[in-house]
């Protein structure tokens, strides 16, 4: 049987992290694409597994994107490269739009030019954002958009582009919807590891309470291990197509932080550690994301396997794990 090879962009992200060790344990030749020199020592080179071959491209540069390709010649690619931060799309829309959006694009003009259109399956990640003020509750594959950041409108561009390049040219495109997921490879910025970074320093008497913007949104939260799995899976069918991966659980951001500080050990009394920060409200918010993964479940045989709990503790042990090494 011939080697089976996978291109991961964006691996040196969360989900990169949890996909290339999945992939590398199935037998895969995984190339790990990354856009910029980074430093030896970062944790975030230092967790991957050595297995993984470094390529470097840049969403923004097609000409890059064909070399990266062209060298690894992938079955596989997953497309988790992107400006992932909803926040941050605020402030900085144009390249938010040329990464997320554009770079979805680029992707798939490369596989068009090294005619690889039959022979390479193509992962897309899609987001939650994209439902954004949402129109249906739950949402699923059939809902429809309502994007409510440059990243959410980024989001659907690229999914979009999928389906129409699946139409038209029969490229094997699949998206997968993925609301949010989280884990300890999560990077600082998102609010999950805020708080639980937050909570455990709380904890060890490093700071006394954690600086947040709005406490009442609701998310969907999944451990970001079983959702890759899910990704995975999409590219073994026979055909291509669009997967919600959810778990279908709603919890708010204050929940959220509650459940930490009892992970802690601490009150989980929020008032008592919560100061808000008006910098963290965005000029437009997601109130509410609800999945409904169905259809994950019927034709993916996937479900989520880890409960809202479970997340958070795992996310607080590690964080108070490296805190705790850090007083050392
Ligand atoms: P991360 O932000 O952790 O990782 C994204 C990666 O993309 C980073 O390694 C980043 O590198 C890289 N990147 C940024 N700009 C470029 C560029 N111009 N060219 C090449 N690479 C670039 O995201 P996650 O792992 O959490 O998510 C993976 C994907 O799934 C993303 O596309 C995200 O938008 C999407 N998604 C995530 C969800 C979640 O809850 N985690 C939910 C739904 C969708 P660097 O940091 O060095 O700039
Ligand atoms: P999100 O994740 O925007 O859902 O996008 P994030 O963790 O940034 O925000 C979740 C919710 O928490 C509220 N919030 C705060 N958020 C941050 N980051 N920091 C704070 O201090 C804070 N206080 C309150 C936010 O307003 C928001 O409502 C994530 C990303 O991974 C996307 O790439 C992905 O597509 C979606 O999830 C699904």
């Amino acid at each position: 049987m011939s080697e089976k090879v996978a291109l991961i962009t964006g691996v040196l992200g969360q989900d990169g992290k949890h996909l290339s060790d999945l992939l590398i344990s199935k037998d895969y030749k995984v190339y790990g694409m990354v856009h910029k020199k980074i430093n030896p020592n970062d944790v975030r080179l230092t967790r991957l597994d050595p297995a993984v071959q470094l390529v470097e491209g840049d969403l923004t540069d097609t000409g890059s994107l064909v070399r990266v390709i062209d060298s690894a010649r992938p079955s596989e690619i997953y497309n988790l490269a992107a400006q992932s931060f909803v926040g941050s799309s605020f402030s900085q829309p144009e390249l938010t739009c040329e990464v997320t959006g554009l770079g979805v694009l680029r992707m798939l003009e490369s596989i068009r030019m090294l005619k690889l259109d039959s022979s390479v399956k193509f992962y897309q990640a899609s987001s939650s954002e994209m439902f954004g003020k949402v129109l249906e509750v739950p949402q699923k594959e059939s809902t429809p958009f309502y994007p409510r950041s440059p990243y959410g409108v980024a989001k659907s561009f690229g999914h979009q582009l999928c389906v129409n390049y699946r139409e038209s040219y029969g490229i094997f495109a699949s998206c997968g919807i993925l609301f949010n997921h989280e884990g300890p490879y999560r990077g600082y910025e998102f609010v999950t590891r805020k708080i639980s970074r937050a909570v455990a320093r709380i904890s060890l008497g490093i700071q006394d309470h954690v600086e947040l913007g709005n406490l009442d949104s609701r998310r969907d939260w999944g451990y970001a291990g079983d959702y890759v799995e899910a990704m995975w899976l999409m590219l073994q069918q026979e055909k291509p197509d669009d997967f919600v991966i959810s778990t279908g659980e709603v919890t708010s951001v204050r929940e959220f932080l509650q459940l930490a500080l009892e992970s802690a050990s601490l009150e989980p009394d929020v008032e008592r550690y919560y100061i808000f920060d008006s910098k963290m409200v965005r000029p437009a918010e997601v109130d509410l994301l609800q999945g409904d993964s169905t259809k994950a479940y019927r034709v993916l045989n996937w479900k989520p396997k880890t409960s809202i709990r479970e997340l958070v503790e795992i996310m607080v042990q590690n964080d108070l794990a490296i805190e705790k090494r850090s007083l050392v």
